[in-house]
């Protein structure tokens, strides 16, 4: 497949930057951002394309990493016992999720030829406020598959390193697998800890939006400051996720203590 055959490029004309059509779009999503801490691209993805990536997911799900722990919103699997039961710190959580490495399917996969594809990467930069934008060049991070089968949910969690996320959904469950967020739950200068423990109690649910994730749709967030989580899946459809990740500097590999954790690979000793 070329990726003029993966992106819906009659709904997002991303060939040419220096067309007003490419201006009005980037300028629009890119305000939005700004406004909600998250945007959608709904049929982003052409559905020939979404299919042969949910075949590839599908096909290699049976090596999927499987992550099931408790965790606080922080991402540790450990609390604070210097600190009160219901700080942030000592609400722990359960997740359960799938995790297929970029290493893990095949290289001709729609979404990593979305990845590489300059458009799509300018595109992306233009939106959230970058001039340019690079590849991640960790063996295991720059696209990622990650399913859902019934019962598996992602917990109330800050993105723990990069300032955006990005996400495609290319196959929606039957039932639940919806993304919640709770936008600007903390500053870069306030924990605002009060406020992020009551929307871990769900104390807060007039404050919580939920994204409507059609297939096909292309999500960008900053979910460093924003608490997200994904409701249990149920029904038989695996929900599958693509996730991409792209870099302010070339060059960039992810940490092994990491990539043991997220994709269950080896250390390598010493
Ligand atoms: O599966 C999703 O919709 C969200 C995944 C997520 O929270 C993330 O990639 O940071
Ligand atoms: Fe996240």
């Amino acid at each position: 497949m070329r990726p003029e055959e993966i992106v819906n490029l009659d709904a997002y004309p991303i060939m040419d930057p220096d067309s007003p059509a490419w201006s009005d779009l980037v300028g629009r999503l890119r305000r939005e951002l700004d406004e909600r801490q998250y945007v959608s691209l709904p049929d982003f993805i052409l559905p020939a394309a979404r299919e042969r990536a949910v075949a590839d997911a599908l096909a290699a799900l049976p090596r999927a990493h499987h992550n099931s722990s408790r965790r606080n919103c922080y991402l540790h699997r450990q609390g604070d016992p210097s600190l009160p039961d219901d700080h942030p710190r000592n609400i722990m959580l359960e997740a359960s999720t799938r995790m297929l490495a970029y290493d893990q399917f095949p290289d001709d996969c729609p979404v990593k030829l979305l990845y590489h594809w300059e458009p799509v990467r300018r595109m992306v930069a233009g939106i959230v406020g970058r001039d340019r934008l690079f590849d991640n060049e960790d063996p295991c991070q720059p696209v990622n598959l990650l399913c859902y089968e019934t019962g598996d949910r992602s917990a109330w969690h800050f993105d723990s390193v990069n300032a955006f996320t990005m996400t495609l959904m290319l196959q929606a469950s039957e039932s639940g697998g919806d993304f919640e967020m709770a936008p600007n739950t903390r500053t870069d200068d306030d924990e605002n800890h009060d406020y992020v423990r009551r929307v871990l109690l769900g104390e807060c649910p007039e404050d919580v939006v939920s994204v409507a994730r059609e297939a096909g749709a292309l999500c960008i967030f900053r979910g460093c400051n924003s608490l997200h989580r994904v409701s249990p899946v149920a029904g038989p459809s695996t929900r599958v996720m693509g996730v991409f990740v792209y870099e302010d500097e070339p060059g960039i590999v992810g940490d092994p203590e990491v990539n043991a954790t997220v994709y269950g690979r080896e250390v390598a000793p010493g």
